[in-house]
């Protein structure tokens, strides 16, 4: 029952906040147009109150090269304005979070680490997960894999091989000016109608048009972000001369940007992350318009730990999340995840979307205290 606002009588009070900076070792560095990572540092909230505590991860970046925000830039911005927008203050319902965050520009990935956690902790105070909250309908996800640049073409068919085998459901690998046609041609020769997709990170002009008309010959089920810009309309043109459709991820920073593409026809595929845009009440708006017209959604990745993998999970069980998103397996990305249980990949190429409350896995402390290098409490 509705009470003011009040959904089943939970309040959050935030009564305090924990960042810690986690470093922890990829697997394999992890290489694109943009940034090359071997450790993947990034801030862990925790929200407590009433005894309970809810967690988010932020999902920035350590250098502006993906998107303007920096793993320091997000730490600043919590502890100085996030953190203290919402110590002792009452909310009703985790949707209400955007709202007492919007003073704060931009700095979407800040935020929505800081939503997470409310989330998380809403879904634990009511005994309910993540999934069921945002209106989640599946029980498992198809999954694939994003592969990196590689020094040669062939150890990168050795892992594509790899993790077909595993059961990936999507191969997507990344490309920039010179690793690219060759690449995807190396890649249909060997395993011929795999569900394949690439990823420029926007490492091409205008001028390379070219290059990218000759893709089409892949049949790519997309192509992400190929355009160098800061805005959408850089495809409006682009989608015209070329038949892939074109796949909109890092220009796409919230619902308003969702419109403007669809209104000229700049991308017919979302890769959607609540990080980028701001929280996952932003989400669900995207989701809301992307229904209506029938644009086709799937959950991007960022090479999170087990945290933003769980919220991962619940957000691609809704409707209108229909590729495969880049949610592979903790094992694809870490030695050893910082939940139980770590995300594993069933042989049909799903992961099973959590359904303890909240996101539905817990913390392993021994795994967050050996990668934690900093920590504050606020207040
Ligand atoms: O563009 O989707 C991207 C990782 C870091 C930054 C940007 C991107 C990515 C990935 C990794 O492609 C996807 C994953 O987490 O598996
Ligand atoms: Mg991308």
């Amino acid at each position: 029952m509705e009470v003011d606002g009040e959904v089943d009588g939970s309040v959050l009070t935030v009564e305090c906040v924990v960042l810690r900076l986690l470093e922890m070792p990829l697997v394999k560095p992890f290489v694109t147009s943009a940034q090359t990572m071997a450790v993947r540092p990034f801030v862990l909230v925790e929200i407590q109150a009433e005894g309970l505590s809810g967690f988010g991860e932020c999902v920035a970046m350590p250098d502006p090269y993906y998107t303007e925000e920096t793993v320091e830039t997000a730490w600043h911005v919590l502890r100085t304005f996030a953190v203290p927008a919402l110590v002792g203050q009452r909310l009703n319902r985790p949707e209400e979070t955007a709202a007492r965050l919007a003073p704060i520009k931009g700095n979407r990935m800040a935020k929505a680490a800081l939503e997470a956690a409310v989330w998380d902790w809403f879904g634990k105070k009511q005994g309910m997960s993540l999934r069921d909250m945002l209106g989640g309908v599946r029980d498992r996800v198809p999954v694939g894999v994003s592969l990196g640049i590689y020094p040669r073409i062939t150890d990168l068919l050795r892992d594509v091989e790899r993790y077909l085998e595993e059961g990936y459901r999507r191969i997507k690998v990344k490309i920039k000016p010179g690793w690219d046609v060759d690449v995807l041609a190396a890649i249909r020769r060997s395993f011929g109608d795999i569900p394949l997709t690439a990823d420029a990170n926007m490492a091409y002009s205008p001028a390379d048009v070219e290059t990218l008309r000759r893709l089409d010959e892949f049949g790519l089920l997309y192509i992400e972000e190929p355009l160098t810009g800061e805005h959408v309309w850089e495809y409006e043109d682009l989608q015209k001369k070329i038949s892939t459709p074109v796949c909109l991820d890092e220009t796409v920073r919230s619902r308003s940007d969702v419109e403007l593409a669809l209104r000229l026809n700049a991308g017919r595929v979302l890769n959607v992350k609540a990080g980028r845009v701001g929280g996952l009440t932003e989400v669900l708006h995207i989701h809301r318009l992307a229904r209506e017209v029938d644009i086709p959604l799937w959950c991007g990745g960022m090479l999170e730990s087990g945290v933003g993998r769980a919220m991962n999970l619940a957000m691609a069980a809704l409707p209108g999340f229909v590729y495969p998103g880049d949610i592979s397996a903790s094992d694809r990305y870490y030695v050893r995840d910082i939940v139980h249980p770590p995300a594993v990949l069933n042989e049909d190429g799903t992961v099973d979307v959590p359904t303890g409350p909240g996101i539905g896995v817990e913390l392993d402390w021994e795994a967050v205290n050996h990668h934690t290098i900093r920590i504050e409490r606020i207040p």
